[in-house]
């Protein structure tokens, strides 16, 4: 800033002069003009309003005046000034809208084009979950073992100590592809060769764990996922063809300590590390004991029981959920498989996948999972 000047004359400071002023304003409406893109304008923006601009400098020279003269000299700056940022203002507009226009063509997506008509599909969730709990036994060293889905009604009931005319075989309700000349006998393994057995679709995995034990020496390790049929109704909790997973263990020494430890891992496995299990009685002709085995609610882990402020929609505020059946082998099962009872002991347990997917993803309706609509497997299919 210059030195007070006493003897005023704002003509005869330099920058303040009218015609220096109306040649710094030109000055930059000739460099906004000529910017053509955005950031030419900040140059020239920087360069004609920044604060070692021309008219920024000639400001600060007001405060030499003295106070007579500082209206005058104010008032041609400041004109200059408003001049100069309305016309940075309109050429901001010019050009933005110029960019605009220019972006809407170069990115345009013509929407009418062709798209991939064969769109990459996603693996069905009873697939992945199957795999799922199978892998975690594979990697406790248990191999995967299937068999036929059109079962020998021996494999299917009679190797499993269901009677003749056991009213077990009522629990389940079964598609016969031929019926037994010699109805349920269980007079040889494998009867149906020999036309004494009648075939089925097998109504659960539980035939694998015959095949097993006969194709393989103790100890037996072996998991056994597959599909099974029964002739329930197709509704929102049961389809009469489903999928069901096996696990059977035979060897010296074992006992439910194992099957209950076996468990555990299971559900920490899948679930989590603080999950549990329990075991209610039940009854299955081919376990003895047999147990019901139920799950902590893997939601509420239990915390809504009688709790009415936090009520739990998985488990209907139970805090267990039921997952399928489980026990020692009977030893009438490993008998007519050819294993010794008297040196093994076995336990096994099997639950449905369905039912499974239905709490673990919270899908309302099983007839999801048959339907076969893309649009309820492609969000599982991203899982891995
Ligand atoms: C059995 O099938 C036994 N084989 C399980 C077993 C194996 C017990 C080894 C002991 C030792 P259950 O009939 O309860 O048990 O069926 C097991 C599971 O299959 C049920 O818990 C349920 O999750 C599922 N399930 C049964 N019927 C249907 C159906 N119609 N639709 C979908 N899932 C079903």
């Amino acid at each position: 800033m210059s030195a007070p000047n006493k003897s005023y004359d704002p003509v005869e400071v330099e920058a303040l002069k009218p015609e220096q002023i109306e040649r710094m304003r030109d000055e930059a409406l000739a460099a906004f003009a000529a910017a053509d893109s955005l950031d030419a304008l900040h140059e020239a923006k920087v360069a004609h309003t920044g604060p070692t601009s021309p008219l920024a400098l000639a400001n600060r020279e007001i405060g030499a005046l003295p106070p007579h003269a500082k209206a005058d000299a104010g008032k041609r700056v400041g004109q200059a000034r408003g001049a100069v940022n309305k016309g940075l203002a309109a050429r901001q507009a010019e050009l933005e809208a110029e960019r605009d226009a220019r972006v809407l063509v170069e990115e345009a997506v013509d929407v009418t084009l062709p798209y991939d008509r064969v769109p990459a599909g996603a693996r069905h969730p009873l697939t992945t979950m199957m795999e799922r709990v199978a892998d975690v036994f594979v990697s406790m060293g248990y191999e995967i073992a299937e068999g036929p889905e059109v079962e020998a009604e021996w494999f299917n009931f009679d190797a499993l100590n269901f009677g003749p005319d056991h009213p077990a075989r009522q629990m389940q309700d079964t598609f016969f592809v031929q019926t037994a000349s010699n109805s349920g006998s269980a007079a040889g393994k494998g009867a149906d060769s020999d036309g004494e057995s009648g075939v089925v679709l097998r109504t659960h995995t539980s035939p694998v764990q015959a095949r097993a034990m006969l194709d393989r020496e103790p100890p037996v390790y072996v998991v056994c996922p597959g599909r099974v049929f029964r002739t329930d109704e197709l509704d929102a909790t049961h389809t009469p063809v489903f999928h069901q997973i096996e696990l059977l263990a035979v060897d010296e020494g074992l006992t439910m300590a194992d099957l209950k430890g076996t468990l555990d891992h299971m559900v920490q496995s899948l679930f989590g590390a603080d999950m549990k299990t329990r075991l209610r009685p039940n009854y299955f002709p081919f376990t003895e004991p047999s147990a019901e085995m139920d799950m902590l609610c893997y939601v509420c882990k239990g915390e809504s029981v009688g709790n009415p402020d936090r009520s739990c929609r998985t488990c209907s505020s139970e805090g267990w959920i039921e997952l399928g059946g489980c026990g020692m082998v009977n030893p009438r099962v490993l008998t007519a498989c050819g294993v010794d009872p008297e040196k093994y002991s076995g336990f096994a347990f099997g639950f449905g996948i369905e039912r499974m997917l239905m709490f673990r993803h919270n899908v309302e309706d099983m007839r999801d999972m048959v339907e076969g609509d893309v649009r309820f497997t492609r969000p599982f299919g991203m899982e891995i």
